[in-house]
């Protein structure tokens, strides 16, 4: 039986001491405690327990403890700091918080920001920056923190206060686009490149990252890639925010892993946007019983000093029994309503507990502090955290949320609530004892002491013993040099008639990169579980599978060549089916360069379906973060991936990248396009430092690889080049291909010569989405310089002196070339693979979809014909001699 006391259950009685047979047995163990020590008490236990197993019956697992500190108070440590100028620094972050949010709301009416969270937060980020965030390591660089997202406010705060962001900045929160410093809402790296390091403000996206970047920091580490360092991940997220399945679906990772270089704080305020988290019952005894299942260790900071009193002084055990019987909606209610409610509705319940509190105003009984507001509480609880061994920390640290925001305090609406009132600015700057000027304080406007006050020199020293401010994002880029394209000549030279596939024309050239003297140690090949579906024996032969703890068995399979390898040192991140898991490793080192300044190369390989259709909003933040790498979509083309059908066979993942304004998109069909491409990625990533990362499809039909004509590469990068010129003349039509359906449109060309005596020119067309861009970017240009020379997009200057229809086909969606369609106007017929996929082979897969040989050869035929350059009979006869039946139903509706 498990017991995971998230929902009230009626709490145990206090143990009177003649209860019988339980006193005897109490009365034994306190025995053995006091006399041979808790650690002899805790093996009778076991062996207890063990017993108790053997006898068929099942102890209760008990996975949460009293609702109260984890940390009993004589354990705890003298507070470091100096506590009275904290409070003093503390308030002053929380008016510029508050003023900054504040006064953009009346200025610019709704342009919003968030009052309350930070708010709850301001205490537990506090005791970090003034005690533990450091910002170096020696001569390496400092911790990594994730900060929740909504309360950016309070970092900016800070930063204003230790004067590294001006006041113009804090006047334009939220106005990034008027030619003036601003600061952008949340934490935005690609925004703010040299203060934010980890977008957060996605739910969830923090808490995954923040895990695998703990994760990743060891596997640099082993792979001795970066020295050992106490470095620690701190991650701060809110209670509402860990429903999101990102937030806790990869825990039992930081056990395995062992990571206790990583710490949560969970903003424990018992609030999200509309209303409590757990109002019918209690969030903190949910998340203690799923991390602690999950192998985490837990603290809770609950009670702020102050109630340490009333418990010492609580002899009947009901005050514990109280909080236990309460729930979040009426712990919300007790923070909302004021002292006298407390009194009546928390303490009334017992007379015993009435008589305990009735030496306390209301006011009193009103500013009973919770642990989250404690800076003695939360040092001690981040002290435990930073010093414990073995495995990752959770503190659950039980806040207000809308702390001080008078009537919004403990609200369901706080979360929304974006100014205050004058009055409400008043008692806000009493209630901390703001040292703002009267001025400030009316109008609620930003105010920073000058550099010589004790407040501003506190903080800054104590920043200065630790090391520098933060949050600061290394601009800086380790540079590296590109291997050059000869480097890839196996590629480059084709395949000499053998059958292959782009997928694995790139994994030889993965292993080739492995082996380059530079950059070779530096890739990072990422896998869900996919490793043999790309062909990647030989590479984990080559470079091992990363494992912590190395291999402690022997593999079944060591007696063959290509056995299952793990190392200590591996190079390759085999994740198991985690696409979500998968992307935050990804993103640890695609960033690296900045956070490690080692420049990682990933290779994420993945099913092209479970991509950005998946995990996209994990993508997003990696372009937010300036990520680079290559997301390598294989299996990819909805009529190449054969047999798999509708939930594997993708026909949009291309459509998807192209809407990741950094993300540049290929869809190559040969493995010296493939070559050249990630050449020339690895050379604007790494050598030129260029904010773009890169997503590449990967198909795995075989055929003869050619090798590369000369001249090509600058049509590949740029998306399209002539690859095979009509054989008999002048071309009446043009065919463009991408990806395999390239040779259905050399095919066709061949249909269309011999049977039908038309002459088409063949195109590779290696992204649609790279030429849209810079075609519009050309547009965007001709339309601001209407006095200056036009310039030609690249497309139409591709197409200069061609003739006819353009019949462009892929294993995508048809909306990929027609991204073209503004320039190419009247001339464009688009083909592809719109609607749900079949389960079939190749062949019948893209007569369905209509994008086979005959149907490129249909399409060229009729389209020829609407510009009576061919008969329209004879065309409606072709169809039939193609086998391309005109009456089929619509695959795009199919
Ligand atoms: C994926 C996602 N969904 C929804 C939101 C909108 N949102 C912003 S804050 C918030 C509530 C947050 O509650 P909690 O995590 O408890 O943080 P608190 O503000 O209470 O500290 C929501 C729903 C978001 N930012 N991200
Ligand atoms: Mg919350």
């Amino acid at each position: 039986m498990v017991v995971m006391n998230a929902y009230p259950i009626a709490p145990a009685e206090p143990v009177e001491a003649d209860q019988g047979e339980v006193a005897e047995w109490l009365e034994a163990f306190d025995q053995i405690v006091e006399e041979e020590g808790p650690s002899r008490a805790g093996e009778l236990l076991e062996a207890l327990t063990r017993r108790a197993r053997e006898s068929g019956v099942e102890p209760p697992v008990q996975l949460n403890t009293p609702y109260k500190n984890t940390i009993p108070v004589e354990q705890e440590l003298p507070y470091p700091g100096d506590r009275e100028m904290e409070s003093r620094v503390e308030a002053l972050i929380r008016w510029n918080a508050m003023a900054m949010v504040h006064r953009q709301n009346k200025k610019d009416s709704g342009i919003g920001g968030h009052l309350s969270t930070y708010s709850s937060l301001a205490t537990l980020l506090e005791v970090g920056f003034n005690h533990f965030f450091h910002s170096s390591y020696g001569d390496q660089p400092g911790d990594l923190i994730y900060f929740q997202g909504h309360a950016s406010p309070g970092v900016y705060a800070r930063a204003f206060l230790e004067g590294r962001i001006s006041e113009q900045q804090v006047l334009n929160f939220r106005h990034e686009t008027r030619g003036e410093p601003g600061l952008s809402s949340y934490p935005h790296p690609w925004l703010m490149p040299d203060f934010w390091s980890f977008p957060t403000v996605s739910m969830g996206i923090g808490p995954i990252n923040a895990i695998y970047q703990a994760r990743f920091m060891r596997y640099l580490e082993n792979r001795k890639l970066i020295a050992e360092t106490s470095r620690k991940i701190w991650a701060f997220l809110g209670d509402g925010e860990t429903d999101e399945p990102e937030s806790l679906g990869a825990l039992t990772v930081a056990t395995r892993e062992k990571l206790d270089n990583l710490i949560f704080v969970v903003n424990c305020n018992l609030q999200r946007l509309d209303g409590p988290v757990r109002g019918n019952g209690k969030i903190i005894n949910e998340l203690e019983g799923a991390f602690r299942g999950a192998g985490w260790n837990v603290i809770k900071v609950i009670w702020g000093t102050d109630w340490d009193a009333l418990f010492a002084r609580d002899r009947s055990g009901l005050l514990l029994k109280r909080m236990e019987e309460s729930v979040d909606g009426e712990y919300q209610s007790f923070k909302a309503k004021g002292g006298e409610y407390v009194r009546k509705e928390f303490f009334g319940r017992y007379p015993e507990l009435l008589e305990l509190v009735a030496d306390k105003t209301d006011e009193q009984l009103e500013n009973l502090h919770r642990g989250g507001h404690d800076p003695k509480k939360i040092y001690n609880a981040y002290l435990r955290a930073v010093e414990h061994k073995g495995g990752p920390t959770v503190i659950l640290a039980k806040t207000v949320k809308g702390y001080g925001l008078g009537s919004a305090q403990a609200r369901n609406a706080t979360h929304q609530e974006k100014k205050l009132t004058d009055e409400a600015l008043v008692a806000f700057q009493r209630r901390f004892n703001i040292p703002v000027p009267k001025e400030a304080a009316k109008d609620g406007v930003p105010y920073r002491p000058t550099e010589d006050t004790p407040e501003i020199t506190y903080m800054k020293q104590r920043r200065k013993e630790l090391g520098g401010f933060m949050p600061a994002r290394e601009k800086r880029e380790p540079k590296l040099r590109a291997p050059e394209l000869e480097f890839f000549s196996d590629a480059l030279g084709g395949s000499r008639g053998r059958a292959v596939s782009t997928t694995m024309g790139f994994v030889s050239m993965l292993r080739t990169l492995m082996k380059d003297p530079e950059v070779g140690k530096l890739v990072v090949p990422i896998v869900p579980d996919e490793g043999r579906t790309f062909g990647l024996e030989s590479a984990i032969r080559q470079v091992g599978i990363y494992a912590s703890q190395g291999q402690l068995y022997t593999p079944h399979d060591q007696d063959i060549l290509l056995y299952y390898r793990e190392e200590k040192d591996g190079q390759i991140l085999e994740e198991g089916i985690t696409e979500a898991g998968s992307m935050a490793s990804f993103a640890a080192a695609g960033t690296a360069y900045s956070n490690y300044r080692v420049a990682t190369i990933p290779f994420y390989m993945y099913y092209s379906m479970f991509g950005f259709q998946r995990v996209g909003d994990l993508i997003w933040a990696f372009g937010d973060a300036r990520g680079k790498g290559f997301l390598m979509g294989g299996t990819a083309g909805r009529t190449t991936l054969s047999g798999e059908g509708l939930q594997h066979c993708d026909g949009h993942s291309v459509v998807m990248s192209s809407v990741y304004p950094n993300c540049v998109t290929y869809d190559p069909a040969f493995a010296y396009e493939m070559a050249i491409i990630v050449q020339d990625g690895l050379r604007r990533m790494y050598q030129n430092g260029e904010g773009v990362y890169y997503y590449i499809t990967m198909y795995n039909e075989d055929y003869a690889m050619p090798e590369m004509a000369k001249g090509v590469e600058e049509g590949v990068l740029r998306g399209i080049y002539k690859y095979k010129p009509a054989q008999g003349g002048k071309a009446a039509v043009q065919l463009f291909g991408s990806g395999p359906i390239l040779n259905e449109a050399l095919k066709a060309q061949a249909i269309l010569a011999e049977k039908y005596g038309v002459q088409a020119d063949v195109w590779s067309v290696t992204s649609y989405t790279e030429l849209r861009r810079e075609a519009l970017a050309a547009d965007r240009w001709n339309l601001l310089h209407p006095a200056e020379k036009e310039n030609q997009p690249y497309i139409l200057k591709a197409l200069e002196g061609t003739e006819g229809p353009i019949v462009a086909a892929s294993d995508y969606m048809k909306i990929v070339p027609d991204q073209l369609s503004p320039w190419l106007r009247e001339r464009l017929v688009s083909l592809g693979t719109d609607g749900f996929g079949r389960s079939d082979n190749r062949e019948y897969l893209r007569k369905h979809f209509e994008v086979s040989a005959e149907s490129i050869t249909a399409a060229a035929l009729s389209r020829l014909s609407r510009e009576k350059k061919f008969d329209a009979k004879k065309a409606q006869k072709a169809l039939q001699e193609l086998n391309v039946n005109p009456e089929k139903m619509d695959p795009a509706k199919a």
